[in-house]
């Protein structure tokens, strides 16, 4: 096996170098190798000061999350940093990249810090939901001050080099060469007679009052909602107060709890699901693969101009064509208002800005858009006229070129049989807005290529999106289980007797970011009408759940965008404002329909919306849509706004236990009727006391 941890001499300078690819996670075995260079440069008398560096791009991403299921075994982390806070010389760490979590715990137990200019500093814990376990929560608040050390673990995001330095976290900031300025650094500590300065001899200055603490809190309160880890992170940073070796048992305890939590082994399971599903399983390209330098969109509605942002955001040249050009011409207006307000708010330079809008080019001739590398149809939602556009392509196209869709209802079969080249096409299932959101649906054919899946993972790592493939059927994965469940349950409760009000309020306080029909006010009742109209059509199937909404629509009461739809909306505002003609309407369509209303609790509402949720993820995994339960938790909890520290919609169903599900969703069959049918899946996993992890892990074995 490659040794992960390298020791060599450098004169006075013993150079300890990690080498742990991908991202050099301090693994047991990293830890096992600093310890042993440690001892080794120890033995020495030449050995003067040690320098830990990193190989590969970036120092370290923290822990081995791997790992986390096992004990860290001997030497433990905290082992590790005694080992090296202790050091008899000097022990610098010299960073660049990224150091993240347990990486960055690691330097701070260093007694000097060198970072290159472009690196990253961050405590990431939070969002694995875990508290930082080897130190930080302790030499954070010694090196940067409790208050800054809190922020930092409360935020999950790195920081600059540049304000690592002005934090005190970093003594030096470096440019250019790293290793040679970091061993010119280590000699200049020998000339000037700086030894060890370990980090837990210092005290913390600031201490935190209850206000402080609020106060840190308050910017972080959306992501942090209905998360308990926070709770652990300000009790293990108040022990730092106390002296190291107290604060350092405190925070080995509380590190330990929030390791067996709920939330974290919800949260680790989507990091690993969500990296599983942007790889391309059981299938294998032949060809090499296409480079994406130019991108071509067709349409320039506001599907076009997020795509097209969305592209020139990551650096790729964007031709946007449409037939009308005024069409074209409002799509750039979109594109320039939307990078104007992200130069207002201090997201991107006023330089970057017009970088990017320059970036995106117009074009009016179908011909001109073929010379792309890959071309995404993103025209209005009809399958004569989106046939058309494929097809058109299709001629222009040279026979290695990707075709794609953005539809979200029609059939990419269809679409992709109106070409000669159905092997080229597939489904890019981009999501509103298209520039911010994280998922990306790739939809797949029977016939489409390894080259073309290739192609389409290669989009997402480049737009740093969520990839989750999707077989073509009905609404995918996302919308077949939101239309066929999750939104269906919701207008039934609300002909049984709920409020809007009510099922929003009790789906947001369950953790989803929004409730179901203050998304549809959002999004607009129409567009889900005709989305429905669309899909309802494809399958040949009747639609007899959307009643309330389809009525708002054809009343014009279209949601956010005309003041009233499920909730009214006061001058273009966006509070959600109860509206009791909508009850009244609510009531009269329940009347039509023989429905008695009747008090509905909370309980009820997030019981029947998540297992009819669940019940529908099942067959769409039965039925082959979407091929492991885990893609399917990465779509809602990307996509969907499923609370991720709940780990989506197939991970909740066995943290409930299968059999549990199964018995609930027999007793709504029965009181509600054949729309509750149990699927297939949920029967025999629950029948064997089977979990869909397991059944994942079954069907990644065949
Ligand atoms: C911690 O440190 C706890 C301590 O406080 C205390 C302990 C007691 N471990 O994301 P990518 C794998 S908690 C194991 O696709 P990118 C990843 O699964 C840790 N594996 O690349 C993937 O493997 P594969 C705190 C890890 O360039 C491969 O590396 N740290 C880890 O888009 C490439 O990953 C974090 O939370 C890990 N720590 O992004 C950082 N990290 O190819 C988590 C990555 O087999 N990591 N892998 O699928 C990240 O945020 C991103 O991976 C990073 C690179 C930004 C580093």
């Amino acid at each position: 096996m490659a040794k992960t941890v390298t020791f060599d001499e450098l004169g006075p300078v013993g150079l300890i170098c990690i080498d742990n690819p991908p991202v050099n996670a301090i693994s047991h075995a990293v830890r096992v190798g600093l310890i042993d260079a440690i001892a080794q440069a120890e033995k020495k008398s030449s050995i003067k000061v040690l320098l830990i560096i990193s190989g590969g791009e970036l120092f370290s991403a923290g822990a081995d999350i791997s790992e986390f299921d096992r004990p860290q075994g001997d030497p433990s982390f905290q082992q590790l940093q005694t080992r090296v806070e202790s050091c008899h010389v000097a022990v610098v760490a010299a960073i660049h990249g990224l150091a993240l979590g347990g990486g960055l715990e690691l330097a701070m137990a260093c007694h000097y810090r060198l970072a290159h200019k472009n690196a990253r500093l961050g405590m990431p814990e939070i969002t694995l939901g875990i508290i930082p376990g080897a130190g930080a929560t302790q030499r954070l608040p010694r090196l940067i001050g409790a208050r800054a050390a809190l922020d930092m673990i409360f935020s999950g995001k790195p920081i600059s080099a540049p304000d690592a330095k002005a934090k005190g976290l970093v003594d030096e900031l470096v440019e250019g060469d790293l290793r040679v300025a970091a061993t010119d650094f280590c000699k200049r500590l020998l000339q000037e007679k700086r030894g060890p300065r370990p980090t837990c001899n210092r005290t913390v200055v600031d201490s935190l009052d209850e206000a402080e603490i609020a106060a840190a809190l308050l910017p972080h309160a959306r992501a942090l909602k209905g998360r308990t880890t926070q709770y652990l992170v300000v009790e293990a940073i108040q022990a730092s107060k106390l002296s190291f070796s107290q604060g350092i048992a405190i925070e080995a305890a509380l590190a330990q709890r929030s390791l067996a939590c709920r939330e974290s082994l919800a949260l680790r399971h989507v990091f690993f699901a969500e990296r599983e599903s942007g790889k391309l399983r059981g299938v294998a390209s032949t060809e090499p693969p296409l480079s994406i330098r130019r991108i071509a969109i067709i349409g320039a509605g506001t599907m076009g101009s997020g795509i097209a942002m969305a592209f020139a955001d990551a650096g790729v040249e964007v031709l946007i064509h449409d037939n009308d050009p005024t069409a074209l011409a409002r799509s750039r207006n979109i594109v320039q208002t939307s990078y104007e307000s992200s130069v207002k708010r201090g997201r991107i330079s006023r330089e970057v800005a017009d970088q990017r809008l320059q970036g995106i080019r117009s074009v009016t001739e179908l011909a001109e858009a073929a010379q792309a590398d890959l071309v995404i149809e993103a025209v209005f939602e009809d399958l004569e006229l989106k046939k058309h556009v494929v097809s058109e392509l299709d001629k222009l196209l040279p026979e290695e070129r990707i075709i794609a869709s953005n539809t979200s209802t029609l059939s990419v079969t269809e679409l992709a049989h109106a070409t000669k080249h159905p092997l080229r096409v597939l489904g890019l299932h981009f999501f509103v807005p298209a520039q911010a959101s994280r998922l990306l649906e790739i939809v797949r054919t029977d016939e489409t290529s390894p080259e073309s899946l290739e192609a389409a993972f290669r989009v997402a790592k480049l737009l740093k999106k969520v990839a989750v493939v999707a077989r073509d059927a009905f609404g995918f994965i996302g919308n077949r289980m939101m239309l066929d469940g999750y939104f269906r349950e919701a207008e039934q409760l609300l002909l049984e007797g709920a409020t809007p009000a009510q099922v929003d309020a009790a789906l947001e306080n369950f953790g989803f970011a929004m409730g179901p029909q203050r998304v549809s006010d959002l999004g607009g009742n129409d567009v889900g009408t005709k989305a429905r109209i669309q899909l309802f059509k494809r399958e040949s199937r009747p639609d007899p759940y959307f009643v309330i909404a389809d009525r708002l629509t054809e009343m014009g009461w279209l949601g956010q965008k005309t003041g009233r739809g499920f909730y009214r909306y006061e001058s273009g505002g966006r509070e959600a404002i109860a509206d009791p003609e909508v009850i009244s309407l609510i009531e009269k369509l329940a009347e039509e329909r023989g429905i008695k209303r009747r008090e509905i609790g909370d309980e009820e509402i997030v019981e029947r919306c998540l297992l009819s949720l669940i019940n529908v993820g099942a067959m769409v995994l039965d039925e082959g849509i979407a091929a492991r339960a885990a893609d399917i938790d990465v779509v809602w909890t990307s996509g969907y706004g499923f609370p991720r520290h709940l780990g989506g919609p197939m991970f909740y169903a066995d943290t409930l236990g299968l059999a549990q599900v199964l018995q609930r969703i027999r007793h709504h069959h029965e009181r509600l009727g054949h729309y509750w049918r149990p699927a297939g899946l949920i029967e025999r996993l629950g029948a064997e006391g089977l979990s869909f992890e397991q059944w994942d892990r079954s069907s990644a074995s065949h």
